[in-house]
């Protein structure tokens, strides 16, 4: 299998951590979805990354079916077989994956030519991320090692990479209103699924 992307996407990234966690041989190629002749294009008529291709002209793409897919490609999922654990797993996803999309949105406002950047739109983002973090943290319970328990999962990697990507495209002092969260972070950011693939030119703030 081939995982077509760009290094510093959040959507990217999600599969290439969860490719690490499970040592699975994919190899990762860095095609930019931006241009008019952008060859994911023929791959993803949306023309948006990742792009996993899982057979001759054979394409998935949107990162949660990808990451759905690499999931259960080896058989082993890292997510919960249980419904409770299931259902909270992909709670944190969306929460997670939620985050990222607001991350993104913030980051076109910004890339606008200042003078068409509307503050209210960066700020319905940011506040959309803020609250986000505010109910991981009410959520997360004390003592837990990873988000559901003391087993790391998929909810773990799209929680890290939404949280490292805040770090990375707004930063912002969330760790001081989330101890919790922080602490969990913390543990997640060092592994080496993550270490290994941050996007480039990215400083990671004190744990
Ligand atoms: N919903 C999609 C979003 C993917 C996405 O927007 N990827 C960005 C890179 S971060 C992209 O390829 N953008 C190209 C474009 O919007 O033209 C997913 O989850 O895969």
């Amino acid at each position: 299998m081939k995982l077509y992307g760009s290094p510093t996407s959040p959507y990217v990234r999600k599969a290439r951590v969860l490719i690490h966690e499970k040592s699975m041989q994919v190899e990762f190629v860095v095609e930019d979805p931006w241009t008019d002749d952008s060859p994911i294009i023929v791959k993803n008529p949306l023309s948006k990354v990742p792009v996993l291709e899982i057979g001759a002209d054979s394409y998935m793409f949107e990162s949660q079916l990808v990451v759905h897919y690499l999931d259960h490609a080896d058989g082993k999922s890292f997510n919960p077989r249980d419904p409770a654990g299931y259902w909270q797993s992909q709670w944190w996803q969306a929460l997670g994956n939620g985050i990222i999309d607001a991350g993104i949105a913030r980051v076109f406002e910004n890339r606008r030519p200042e003078n068409m950047q509307m503050a209210e739109k960066k700020e319905r983002e940011e506040k959309r991320i803020d609250r986000a973090i505010d109910l991981a943290e009410k959520t997360l319970k004390e003592g837990n090692e990873f988000l559901l328990g003391n087993r790391f999962g998929l909810a773990d990697i799209v929680m890290g990479v939404a949280l490292q990507y805040t770090d990375f495209r707004y930063p912002n002092d969330w760790r001081s209103r989330a101890p919790k969260l922080a602490k969990w972070a913390a543990g997640v950011h060092a592994r080496p699924s993550f270490v290994e693939t941050q996007p480039p030119g990215f400083v990671p703030p004190a744990a």
